[in-house]
């Protein structure tokens, strides 16, 4: 069975980082190993939460498994704590790599124009530490521009920008780039991809909804790690993660009780074999 280590944070409620990536890349008939950057309460969009950062926690659970040498197919990071912990990430990077691993780096950061509460404004720089390592980063179009140090400018994202968004980022370092919540016109919404090695583009898109829900990044990351991990290629791995991410908006705009917990993505699980049968 393909094993892959996700590192990002535990919110304990309003579906997001772990409680939607061990769900999903499970339903990849993939083991999925943890390493916790911090628990919450509820994820940084609520207007109060509890934090509690675990970092010096990180050297004490890979010293462990260092003892018994553990390997994984593949690291997928999202969420980070706090500088230091993008900077023992990227040590962690290194040694896994050595052994075999693949790198995803989700530089889950920002969205609509702003960081997340609570982050440095320089904490892209930490991040980009770790996009440089990567082999596939999905950013959405706020955390490009970080990355890059480039305005966020709604109005200036054509596609032929796009492109050049995803080659500057493959120039850092990391050979595929996917760039999430890509609109093309008022209906429809998806996502690109840029394959360095192969020097193609790839624009998937869906149904767009009138609503924004939280936490869909990182469903869209998730099924991207499973489909990639279980051997699609990175057209195929983004046209599974816009169509099972709009898939659940579907689910949840349906629902007469949907609140802003994230998006209704366990109706969605049963989809997933069929991704890689
Ligand atoms: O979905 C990204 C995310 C993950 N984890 C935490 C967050 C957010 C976005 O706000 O606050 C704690």
């Amino acid at each position: 069975m393909k094993r892959v280590l996700t590192i990002q944070d535990i919110s304990c409620i309003g579906r997001c980082s772990l409680t939607v990536a061990l769900p999903i890349i499970s339903s990849f008939e993939i083991e999925t190993a943890v390493i916790p950057t911090a628990v919450l309460s509820q994820h940084t969009a609520f207007d109060h939460f509890f934090f509690r950062d675990l970092t010096e926690e990180i050297p004490q659970i890979t010293g462990e498994w260092a003892k018994d040498n553990e390997r994984f197919d593949a690291v997928y990071t999202g969420y980070m704590g706090s500088k230091r912990q993008t900077e023992l990430v990227s040590g962690l990077f290194d040694r896994f790599r050595e052994n075999g691993s693949f790198i995803i780096v989700d530089p889950a950061m920002a969205d609509n124009g702003s960081l997340y509460a609570g982050f440095p404004d320089d904490f892209a720089k930490s991040m980009l530490s770790l996009v440089k390592k990567a082999d596939v980063i999905i950013p959405n179009l706020t955390e490009c521009c970080l990355l890059l140090g480039k305005e966020y400018d709604p109005s200036a994202f054509t596609k032929d920008r796009i492109i050049k968004m995803m080659k500057d980022l493959s120039d850092l370092g990391c050979a595929k780039v996917i760039i999430t919540g890509i609109g093309a016109g008022d209906e429809k919404l998806g996502a690109a991809g840029f394959d360095s090695n192969k020097n193609e583009c790839y624009f998937h898109f869906n149904e767009r909804f009138l609503k924004n829900f939280h936490g869909t990044g990182d469903v869209f990351a998730s099924v991207v790690t499973g489909s990639m991990v279980r051997g699609a290629d990175l057209d195929h791995a983004v046209k599974n993660a816009v169509d099972f991410t709009s898939l659940c908006i579907r689910y949840t705009i349906h629902d007469p009780d949907a609140r802003w917990y994230g998006v209704n993505f366990e109706p969605a699980l049963k989809e997933i074999p069929r991704m890689f049968e």
